[in-house]
């Protein structure tokens, strides 16, 4: 099995420690201190399900030493598939208890992904639910995988487990559980964006992840008298450290839950609940802009609502400030792989509307340079790389992406276009990579590309991002067929058989006779997709 492993060079090790962001605090050191300080306070609120920091606490030894009874062992990886329920606090605490390391997959994830986090990281056990909130049954998804991947020893599931091993009756001997972590050691693997074909495994430890959400607690104010509403998939690196359930657990705080993010459902959580702090997507942060005023439900106790994993323009900045006036907006520009920005709550309008914030560390070490590598005049978009102490140094498993993503000092290519204000703020004008960003989800064109070519029909084709008034962007397949002409519903339809996540689905379908070429020949991919991009907006502005 591949070591686990996320370095950085000594001398910087040292600076961050001695800066006092790196403090030795370990997942279950931190879980197990809350519920010795505050065990009959409420630490996660799902419906009528109330666990308090003590039964949280419990749970998590328990799941730990019921994952060591059935013989996982310490350093094994787990891939855990859970929505917004409150088993998955005790199931990535059980594991970081038993010093296993889990890999978050998202709920909308499909065999093909599952089938590559699984394999990437060698993973021994998967950890689903029966169904989604959406209905779909996991353990279907389970049984196909476990007959691919012989590796995967364990399939552990919340609710009717059928043939697999029930969570709920996980336990063993507390005895037999390890002592904590090394602080320096990857705590978990968190997936990429996947900019470029299939997405990467992050390795976060303990010291590092733990300083980005301390730090953004202090940053967005949450205390020990916060509630922090989950209402995108816990998984996502976005609603789990900025400041995230984690930030709010790290604080003594409440973690409520809501199955979905849509005003319905999550309006009347805020309102029972008091929830003073969320985090929402652009499309979702305009949804509840358009149905707050009007809303039944008191809304007062919101105080905070960082908005981020997409760009939130000006004008729709200024329309979800207006929609919640008790509530101050915050810009969050943040990244799986580390580095986050966030406007501060005392930050003046201008720059709470108009920019994507600033880092969180003194230590993050932002370039902004052009595609030589030399740096741009002040205010002139560039290419944003960084470093810190909270960004990672190399993905795991993948030298290729290595060599592609990180300078050999060590920074960080984000892909992400940006210009910095004087004062220090980014403002994000775009990305140089080719992928779609759906309302926060990205998908890499080549990923979707690759799937398409495997259609008898499709001769050739190209994925691009197109401008949605809803989504931010939507994407558009460009196809060049081959034999009989696929209708754009047939080709969605057979897409949705290769098991891949339904944002994947290409949104429009455009047949073509052939791709532009130049007098030179062919050229690059990145130059098609930037012509056809540009032909088919020249196209719809003429409608
Ligand atoms: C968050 O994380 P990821 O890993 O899903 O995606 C990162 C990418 C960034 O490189 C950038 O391209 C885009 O998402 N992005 C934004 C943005 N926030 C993220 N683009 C424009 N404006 C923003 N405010 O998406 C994520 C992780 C932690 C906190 C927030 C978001």
């Amino acid at each position: 099995m591949l070591p686990l492993r996320q370095v950085w060079p000594d001398e910087f090790a040292a600076r961050y420690r001695a800066a006092g962001y790196w403090r030795g605090e370990t997942f279950p050191g931190f879980l197990r201190a809350r519920a010795a300080e505050r065990p009959d306070a409420p630490a996660i609120i799902a419906g009528d399900r109330r666990w308090t920091y003590a039964g949280l606490w419990a749970r998590a030894e328990a799941a730990a030493a019921g994952f060591l009874a059935i013989g996982l062992r310490p350093g094994d990886r787990v891939v855990v598939q859970l929505g917004n329920i409150p088993e998955f606090f005790a199931v990535v605490f059980g594991l970081f208890r038993a010093r296993m390391v889990p890999v978050y997959a998202l709920p909308g994830h499909r065999l093909t992904e599952i089938t590559h986090f699984l394999r990437k990281s060698e993973a021994a056990a998967y950890v689903c639910a029966d169904r989604g909130a959406d209905g779909f049954d996991y353990r279907v998804l389970a049984r196909q995988a476990r007959e691919s991947e012989a590796r995967l020893r364990h399939v552990i599931v919340v609710g009717e487990a059928e043939e697999f091993t029930p969570f709920a009756g996980l336990d063993g001997d507390r005895g037999a559980l390890p002592g904590d972590p090394d602080p320096s050691a990857v705590a978990f693997l968190q997936i990429s964006g996947g900019t470029t074909g299939l997405s990467k495994l992050i390795p976060r430890t303990h010291d590092d992840y733990i300083y980005s959400f301390r730090a953004s607690n202090e940053i967005c104010g949450v205390s020990p008298d916060s509630a922090f509403l989950v209402a995108l998939p816990a998984a996502h690196n976005f609603p789990m450290s900025s400041p995230g359930h984690m930030g709010a657990l790290y604080a003594g705080a409440r973690v409520v839950l809501s199955p979905s993010p849509s005003p319905d459902v999550a309006f009347p959580i805020i309102a029972r609940e008091g929830v003073t702090i969320t985090g929402l997507v652009p499309p979702l942060a305009l949804l509840w802009a358009q149905s707050a005023p009007a809303s039944k439900h008191d809304l007062s106790s919101l105080k905070v609502l960082l908005v981020g994993g997409a760009k939130l323009t000006p004008e729709a900045a200024r329309r979800v400030q207006d929609s919640l006036p008790a509530c101050r907006l915050q810009q969050v520009f943040g990244m799986a792989e580390g580095l986050v920005n966030y406007t501060r709550l005392d930050d003046p309008d201008p720059i709470v509307l108009e920019t994507q914030g600033r880092p969180i560390s003194p230590d993050d070490e932002v370039l902004i340079l052009d595609d030589l590598g030399n740096p741009v005049p002040e205010g002139e978009p560039g290419n944003l790389l960084t470093r810190g102490p909270y960004t990672i140094r190399a993905y795991h498993n993948d030298e290729t992406a290595n060599a592609r993503s990180f300078t050999p000092d060590g920074y960080y290519r984000t892909g992400d276009i940006v210009c910095r204000t004087p004062q220090g703020y980014l403002v994000v004008q775009g990305r140089a990579g080719d992928h779609i960003n759906r309302a926060g989800e990205k998908i890499s064109a080549e990923e979707i590309e690759d799937h398409l070519l495997a259609h008898p029909n499709v001769f050739d084709a190209a994925v691009v991002s197109v401008p949605d008034e809803y989504l931010g962007e939507r994407s558009c397949a460009f196809i060049i067929p081959r034999g009989e002409k696929p209708r754009a519903v047939a080709l969605k339809a057979w897409m949705r058989t290769r098991n891949i996540a339904e944002f994947k689905v290409p949104d429009q379908v455009v047949l073509v006779e052939s791709f532009e070429t130049t007098a030179a020949g062919k050229i690059s991919r990145k130059e098609l997709r930037a012509r056809l991009r540009a032909r088919l907006l020249a196209e719809e502005a003429e409608r």
